[in-house]
């Protein structure tokens, strides 16, 4: 963003249109001061979440398909959506609903995308999960280690590629193996996956993005309850 430009001279929507070009060149600094200019109107952090960030990185991610954008350049935009996650994280977590529950959730084996399960953490966190989040690049051990320590009703897997997402099948077969899968909700997510496959590898359910994660959560551990 340059010198000139006032954010404080331009309306919610002018402002959402510089995130997007800002998140794109990967500004962070700039992100951060959008954010916090548009969280000082009426815009809701969930709002700026979606139609801010969220739909800037799909821009990011179509120009890095077509190969108009490179590693480098994402992992910038990819900081820049850090910086405003970082800021809106409290604010969406802050609804003072009673804990409904724990998730552990991570990042298959092999595979180093964490924005969106970030994101889904953020929202499940918002929506009064407990969440245990393991990071990236999770083998087998590392979420038994997570699920026998912090006894999670709910385990969330995530892969972003084609050639890591059969290891949420792999970890699926050891919570079988281990006597454990009945005890546990599965929930799997990520761009590559769908409906199928998350149906082939016998998970509980295939979440197309955060708000059908909350959403999905909230609704299996209802029935779970008997509530439902
Ligand atoms: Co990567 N990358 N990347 N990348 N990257 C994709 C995924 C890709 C689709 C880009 C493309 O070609 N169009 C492609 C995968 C192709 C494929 O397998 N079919 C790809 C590739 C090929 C690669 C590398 C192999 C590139 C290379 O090195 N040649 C490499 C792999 C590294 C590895 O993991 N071993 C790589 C690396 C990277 C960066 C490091 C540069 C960076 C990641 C930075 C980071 O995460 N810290 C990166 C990024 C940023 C992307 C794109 C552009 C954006 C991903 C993202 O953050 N989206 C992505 C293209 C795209 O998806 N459009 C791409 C925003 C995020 C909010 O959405 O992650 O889908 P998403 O999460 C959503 C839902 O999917 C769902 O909810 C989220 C929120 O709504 N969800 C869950 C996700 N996880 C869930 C878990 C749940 C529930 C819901 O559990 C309950």
């Amino acid at each position: 963003m340059s010198d000139d430009i006032n954010l404080k001279d331009m309306d919610n929507e002018e402002i959402l249109e510089l995130m997007q070009e800002d998140l794109y060149d990967g500004y962070a600094e700039e992100i951060e001061e959008e954010v916090n200019e548009l969280l000082s109107r009426d815009m809701t952090p969930y709002e700026l979440l979606t139609t801010g960030l969220v739909a800037g990185m799909d821009v990011v991610g179509k120009d890095f398909r077509d190969g108009i954008l490179f590693v480098p350049e994402v992992l910038m935009a990819a900081k820049a959506m850090k910086a405003g996650m970082a800021i809106l994280r409290p604010l969406l977590a802050e609804t003072g609903a009673p804990k409904v529950g724990t998730v552990v959730i991570g990042t298959v084996k092999g595979d180093i995308h964490d924005i969106g399960k970030n994101l889904v953490s953020m929202m499940l966190e918002g929506a009064g999960f407990e969440v245990i989040n393991i990071g990236i690049n999770n083998s087998v051990e590392q979420f038994m280690a997570a699920i026998n320590e912090h006894k999670p009703e709910i385990l969330g897997m995530s892969a972003l590629l084609t050639t890591t997402m059969p290891y949420m099948r792999v970890v699926i077969d050891h919570l079988k193996e281990v006597g454990i899968r009945k005890d546990i909700i599965v929930l799997v997510g990520g761009a590559p996956l769908n409906a199928a496959f998350a149906e082939d590898i016998e998970a509980d359910a295939y979440c197309r993005d955060a708000a059908v994660a909350v959403e999905t959560a909230k609704k299996l551990m209802a029935i779970r309850r008997g509530e439902l």
